[in-house]
């Protein structure tokens, strides 16, 4: 199989939480796709060539638009491949409110389990990178003391999603899997990967146990592999299938062909420099140039993010 510019490409790695949550939406929407495996730290040379200085994972690829962002990545897919949508019984706009709680909340009370608990997984090298893309010290120390208050935290959360799940839904918002369930769902396969403590936490809730192994049923779609190089040659090659324009309503005037500095509002906040092509309330599209992919359109989503003008 060789990937065109129209090939979904996710740069990632297999024990990234967050691709998980886009695996599984590759999965409910039964894609085809390319899998370009990327470093746990950085140095992440060929990523960043792409995206102009965003580290995080995952990042997608078409051709030569490139997608920072889990929010952006399944906003894009549903855009490209609207069935099975992902909103299927799904609040369409609540449920990407439901993301920010299970990307932030919940996220940052599983970390704490996994690296204040008992099987030291994070070596010197990890630790030194996680300090630099948060800007704090990782204190395991203080992650082991937060270990049990964020036990309870998580198990207070998963008692939300089994009283959801509680009058015999399949899935969170229904009788199909969505948004919210890939959302929820890579919380709960990021603690079975790295933590002991996983099935004592999840397994004494009924609904959430049959739950899980429904979203793992699911799948990740039909998935090959691709080289860095490969995929950094199929960017030089293409060209962004972006369409131009700034929706109204942008509350500080930003236009288009303004050169603006986008970064995260949380944590690997390195700023990516661009001119704006497109921008809406949910996105922001910046054309960048780059020696070794050319031109290319990276898009980021408006909430969780900052555009400030260069
Ligand atoms: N808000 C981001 C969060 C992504 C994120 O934190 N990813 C983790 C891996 S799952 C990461 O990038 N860690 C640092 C790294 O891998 O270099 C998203 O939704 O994509």
């Amino acid at each position: 199989m060789t990937a065109s510019a129209n090939d979904i490409i996710l740069h990632q790695y297999a024990i990234s939480p967050f691709s998980e949550k886009v695996r599984v939406a590759l999965g409910i929407k039964q894609l085809e796709w390319y899998s370009c495996d990327q470093p746990v730290v950085m140095p992440k040379p060929e990523l960043v060539a792409l995206t102009g200085g965003y580290r995080k994972i995952p990042v997608m690829q078409i051709g030569a638009d490139i997608y920072c962002d889990t929010q952006i990545i399944l906003r894009e897919l549903e855009r490209r491949y609207p069935s099975p949508s992902l909103h299927e019984g799904d609040a369409k706009g609540l449920g990407w409110g439901i993301t920010m709680w299970t990307d932030r909340v919940m996220f940052q009370a599983v970390v704490a389990i996994i690296f204040g608990g008992d099987t030291p997984i994070a070596d010197e090298t990890f630790i030194k990178d996680r300090e630099k893309l948060t800007g704090r010290p990782f204190d395991v120390a203080a992650m082991k003391a937060a270990a049990p208050m964020m036990a309870e935290q998580f198990r207070a959360q998963l008692g939300w999603l089994d009283d959801q799940l509680g009058n015999g839904r399949a899935f969170l918002m229904g009788p199909k899997a969505g948004l919210s369930d890939a959302s929820a769902y890579y919380n709960l396969a990021f603690l079975r990967w790295a933590s002991p403590q996983a099935e004592k936490l999840i397994g004494i809730w009924p609904h959430v146990s049959k739950w899980e192994a429904r979203v793992k049923a699911i799948g990740h779609g039909t998935v090959h592999e691709i080289s860095r190089e490969t995929a950094l040659d199929i960017a030089k090659a293409a060209t962004s299938t972006t369409t131009p324009g700034v929706a109204a309503g942008e509350p500080n005037e930003l236009k288009e062909g303004e050169n603006v500095v986008v970064m995260a509002d949380d944590y690997g906040r390195d700023p990516i420099s661009g001119t704006i092509v497109s921008a809406s309330a949910q996105h922001i599209a910046i054309r960048r140039k780059d020696p070794r992919v050319g031109d290319v359109v990276i898009h980021f989503p408006r909430a969780g993010f900052l555009v400030m003008r260069a």
